[in-house]
């Protein structure tokens, strides 16, 4: 229920914090939130009672949603991000950059009065599994409901979040819809600060503010200075046939199969196997006293794109979304039920995202970054081990990402050093999460391109430093389920049959998967591959694995010519790695 801070015996110092932010922004009023379903439902009411909300069809889609954005505001805005710090080198060439004096006084100066006829909610949220070492606490106050509700789901809010702080530390979060004027769009991010204020944006990347802003651009430089990671990463379990579980994460860009990857269903000629979803999109990893690291999730909700989610690509998804769910930009069925491009056959008549008659060869209904937001607790392969405290133990690393050509389905990297050159490398056409052209291939490393809080040379020797701090790393792979024949269709059927890969890699793990040594990494045996039942014709295995040195080279040459532009800090390892790759290229054993 929404109530004054009267009922938490709060601290003195956030009481003080959540007065200094009213009296700058003058709400009507302060709401503080307790995350319970009650409060809930009374957000739904007051957005389904001002048009912000339109109730779903309720026998279909029981307290499920949809929210129709302001067109402008549809996608995360990497030219309005900043990193507000002392010094530009601080953020490299890879981050917007402002000085956090002029940030902070810019901000404030916008936030004046910016709450004036709206509520403040006062939003304390936990980050991670209750009673974690790992977990995190942060305070987002804003005047929009819909991110209250969204945070609802995305985070674990109210007494729980409060009863975490430890030593009087929170992060602190200001969010204002502001007049979602996009010349006046600001999502500055104070790492020195632990403060993050983002204006005139309801998006989600850019205005719940426990997700990219804290629990990967602040937490990014957290985890650089306290020794662990925070990743753009997915977490799950595999479960073989003998009921052993192996947990790998994954960096894969925004819109590269990532929550699909997260919720496989096993193909019907793997169905003694099981993948359990820790995580679809960010990864906590701390090294345990064996040196192995232990990730945990620190969202309780999924936000992820509708557009190709359908019974065949992702139906675990499709049954958890029937309920409980705040859609966005999708478009509306005349049932009331929402629909989106690639869900199936269009229904006769449908309202696009913005609301207007939609007919077929009017371009897209849905948004392509229309989304969903939905609790992971309704999710029913959730793994077991989500709200353990102490995290999964993570067995290997896989980078991937969308590239038509050159990756091979999957290979593993000789060294820890070679993996960290692997993710480096990283690059992928890009999509529809970020607002800008779409399709365009660019560097993406470790796809923490948007999301690492500090400059990208250092984030590489911070990965590098674990190798003198374990012996007991994860193995790194990288993957690719979108390479294409020359007739420009897909070599590999995607979705469950992803199971095939992760099983090579969980069995290279366990020292009981063929490989051959290619100048690029350990590539698998056609025969190291559950192929059997999956008919693949002709020679299609052989030219998802092949490795085409001429193109490799011109790749390497690209990446040295991107690594260039990272200055003096890019790490002397990686060099080598890269004339040491070039070397095994150039002269192939
Ligand atoms: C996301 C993204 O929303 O990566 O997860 O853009
Ligand atoms: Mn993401």
């Amino acid at each position: 229920m929404i109530h004054g801070p009267e009922n938490y015996g709060i601290e003195r110092p956030l009481l003080e914090w959540v007065a200094a932010v009213a009296k700058t922004t003058k709400p009507d009023g302060i709401a503080w939130c307790d995350g319970s379903d009650e409060e809930f439902q009374s957000l739904i009411k007051l957005m389904t009672a001002d048009g912000t909300l339109i109730k779903l069809n309720q026998e279909k889609y029981p307290n499920c949603y949809l929210h129709r954005s302001n067109p402008n505001d549809v996608a995360r805005t990497e030219e309005a991000t900043f990193i507000c710090t002392k010094n530009r080198e601080d953020v490299g060439p890879t981050n917007n950059w402002m000085s956090s004096d002029e940030g902070e006084a810019k901000l404030l100066k916008l936030l004046d009065g910016c709450m004036i006829g709206r509520t403040m909610y006062v939003i304390p949220y936990l980050l991670g599994p209750v009673g974690s070492p790992y977990s995190q606490v942060g305070i987002e106050l804003t005047d929009s409901c819909y991110v209250a509700a969204n945070m609802e789901i995305m985070t674990k809010v109210g007494k729980v979040a409060l009863e975490h702080i430890k030593d009087g530390e929170f992060m602190k979060g200001i969010h204002s819809t502001g007049q979602l004027d996009p010349n006046k769009r600001y999502i500055c991010h104070f790492p020195d600060k632990k403060l993050i204020m983002s204006l005139n944006s309801n998006y989600g990347g850019n205005a719940l503010l426990s997700k990219k802003c804290h629990s990967l651009r602040i937490a990014s430089v957290m985890a650089r200075d306290q020794g662990w990671l925070a990743e753009h990463m997915l977490i799950i379990g595999i479960e073989d046939p003998d009921g052993t579980v192996t947990y790998v994460t994954g960096a894969f860009p925004s819109t590269s199969g990532k929550t699909n990857l997260a919720m496989l269903k096993p193909p019907e000629y793997m169905k003694d196997w099981k993948v359990w979803a820790v995580s679809d999109d960010i990864a906590w990893m701390h090294l345990d006293s064996e040196g192995r690291f232990r990730a945990i999730n620190p969202e309780s909700g999924f936000f992820a794109v509708s557009p190709n989610t359908n019974i065949r690509t992702n139906p675990r998804i499709m049954e958890t979304v029937m309920k409980n769910t705040i859609f966005t930009n999708v478009a509306l069925a005349m049932d009331g039920t929402p629909w989106w491009e690639g869900m199936g056959d269009h229904p006769r008549k449908l309202w696009d995202w913005q609301g207007r008659v939609w007919t077929a060869g009017k371009g897209s209904a849905a948004h392509p970054n229309s989304r969903f937001t939905t609790s992971t607790n309704q999710y029913p392969f959730l793994s077991r081990e989500y709200t353990n405290p102490n995290g999964v133990p993570i067995t290997a690393i896989i980078f991937g990402g969308r590239r038509s050509d050159l990756v091979p389905l999957v290979y593993e990297s000789f060294s820890w050093e070679h993996g960290v050159l692997m993710g480096a490398m990283l690059k992928v056409e890009t999509t529809a999460a970020a607002g800008g052209e779409v399709g365009v291939l660019r560097y993406d490393p470790m796809a923490m391109k948007p999301f690492c809080g500090y400059h990208i040379a250092d984030y590489f020797r911070h990965w590098l430093s674990f190798r003198s701090k374990s012996e007991n790393l994860p193995k790194i792979f990288q993957i690719n389920a979108f390479r294409m024949g020359r007739d420009g269709r897909f070599l590999w059927p995607g979705y469950g049959h992803n199971l095939v890969v992760l099983k090579w890699i969980v069995d290279r793990c366990r020292g009981r998967a063929e490989a051959v040594e290619t100048p690029i990494g350990y590539v698998p045996t056609p025969e190291s591959l559950n192929l059997n039942e999956m008919n693949l014709p002709g020679n299609t295995i052989e030219e998802l694995l092949h490795v085409n040195n001429a193109a490799w080279m011109d790749e390497l040459e690209s990446s040295w010519r991107f690594f260039k532009t990272l200055g003096e800090q890019f790490p002397n390892i990686l060099w080598q790695e890269l004339s040491k790759l070039t070397e095994r290229l150039r002269n192939p054993s």
